[in-house]
């Protein structure tokens, strides 16, 4: 299969990694590159880090951790119940259980490698698998739980290296007119918001629907309908169902979508060497914008520590020279640094009245942070974003 490599990032460090100190010993870096998938037109890391480097019993990120989130779970369980009327569920990945909560008074399951999260759900009475997904485990659980009306994962399967295995396994595990749902960010939507954070560690695989379409053919499964999501700065819901069910009709948003990946060019390389000098330049110009402020000797700190960020702050050499500290209501995270540019993270309490430029890690969630920070802005305080290119708001 023909890779080609349109983008390099440089060395990064895994994001998951928040560090106890700001002088580390031995931490890990790797090279974040690009490439394009001739034949499947898939987008993917070059090289994968191993899987439990990355997800462990110290995972420190909670699905949970905005409203917005926990608002679109909640609305997408209703809809769910309402729509396919399941009698069980299976999520692949399931957190800290912000979504499967909602499925309590049916057969529901849940996988999730990353045993402190696997331990909260389990305490919620939802019997979590702390394993990674693959075919034997949907075998194990098959022989307990029986097959499944309905198989959920949310930002999770862009996270899985081996994409062949991992949709047999869900096909293993569907009911014959089961159907499974995915939810990960949208390729199309990052390459139009330069949104190159979406690259990183955890991330080997950015979708688009052309890809899914071309990689899926050999599982069994095929697509029947999309929704475009706003979460994450852009993500799409694809609905797959086994080929061998004819009852349920493909939707015309597959053919709508997939068009507009192609007219956009999603499936030429071009697009892709276009994207990389767009983001060499916003790398350029999101430093200027630092590097003013600096000059004026104004306090700049980050709004939360995302994983997302890590790849904007390696990537723009941007450290403690320029961000003081980051701010973040994720408890596991407080008290820590960033990952290779050991910026200190400070428990979320408000942002203090000598703070005078706040830059967006969690860009995903602008509008759920105006809304709370109102006061930092009334006081003439402002926002720093790299996406769709560095400005300040
Ligand atoms: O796919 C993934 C996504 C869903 O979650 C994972 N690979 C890892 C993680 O990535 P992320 O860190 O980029 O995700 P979020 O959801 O954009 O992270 C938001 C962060 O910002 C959290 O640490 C919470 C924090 N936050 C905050 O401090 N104040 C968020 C909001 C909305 C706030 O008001």
């Amino acid at each position: 299969m023909k890779k080609i490599s349109f983008l390099n990032l440089g060395k990064h460090p895994i994001t998951n990694n928040f560090l106890k100190t700001n002088k580390p010993k031995n931490e890990f870096f790797y090279n974040l590159k690009l490439i394009y998938h001739k034949e499947t037109k898939l987008v993917s890391l070059d090289n994968f880090v191993p899987p439990k480097k990355m997800f462990n019993d110290k995972y420190a990120h909670r699905a949970s951790a905005s409203i917005t989130m926990q608002k679109a779970y909640r609305n997408l369980a209703n809809k769910i119940k309402k729509k396919f009327k399941p009698k069980s569920i299976l999520e692949i990945g399931s957190n800290d259980g912000v979504f499967i909560k909602y499925f309590s008074n049916i057969n529901n399951v849940g996988v999730e490698p990353c045993k402190n999260l696997a331990d909260l759900t389990s305490k919620m009475k939802i019997e979590t698998y702390d394993k990674f997904w693959t075919f034997r485990l949907s075998n194990k659980i098959l022989s307990k739980h029986g097959k499944f009306d309905i198989i959920y994962s949310a930002n999770t399967i862009s996270h899985i290296h081996n994409l062949n295995e991992t949709f047999k396994a869900i096909e293993n595990s569907l009911n014959s007119n089961g159907i499974f749902i995915l939810e990960d960010p949208s390729l199309l939507k990052s390459l139009q918001k330069l949104s190159y954070d979406q690259f990183y560690d955890e991330h080997a695989y950015v979708f688009s629907i052309t890809a899914l379409k071309n990689i899926t053919k050999q599982s069994g499964l095929e697509v029947f309908n999309i929704e475009e999501l706003k979460t994450h700065g852009g993500s799409n819901r694809v609905y797959f169902k086994k080929i061998s069910n004819k009852t349920i009709k493909i939707s015309n948003t597959v053919n709508k979508h997939l068009l507009k990946e192609k007219n956009f060019g999603i499936n030429n390389l071009q697009t892709y060497r276009i994207f990389a000098k767009k983001v060499l330049r916003s790398r350029k110009n999101l430093i200027k914008i630092f590097q003013k402020i600096k000059k004026e000797k104004k306090n700049i700190i980050g709004y939360g520590a995302t994983y997302k960020s890590s790849t904007v702050l390696n990537f723009c050499k941007i450290d403690k020279k320029f961000i003081k500290y980051f701010l973040d209501t994720t408890p596991t995270k407080a008290g820590k640094f960033t990952p290779g540019t050991h910026i200190p993270i400070k428990r979320y309490n408000g942002i203090p009245s000598n703070v005078d430029y706040a830059f967006l890690g969690a860009w995903n969630f602008k509008d759920e942070i105006f809304k709370k920070e109102k006061k930092f802005i009334d006081r003439g305080g402002r926002f720093i974003t790299h996406v769709p290119s560095p400005k300040i708001l």
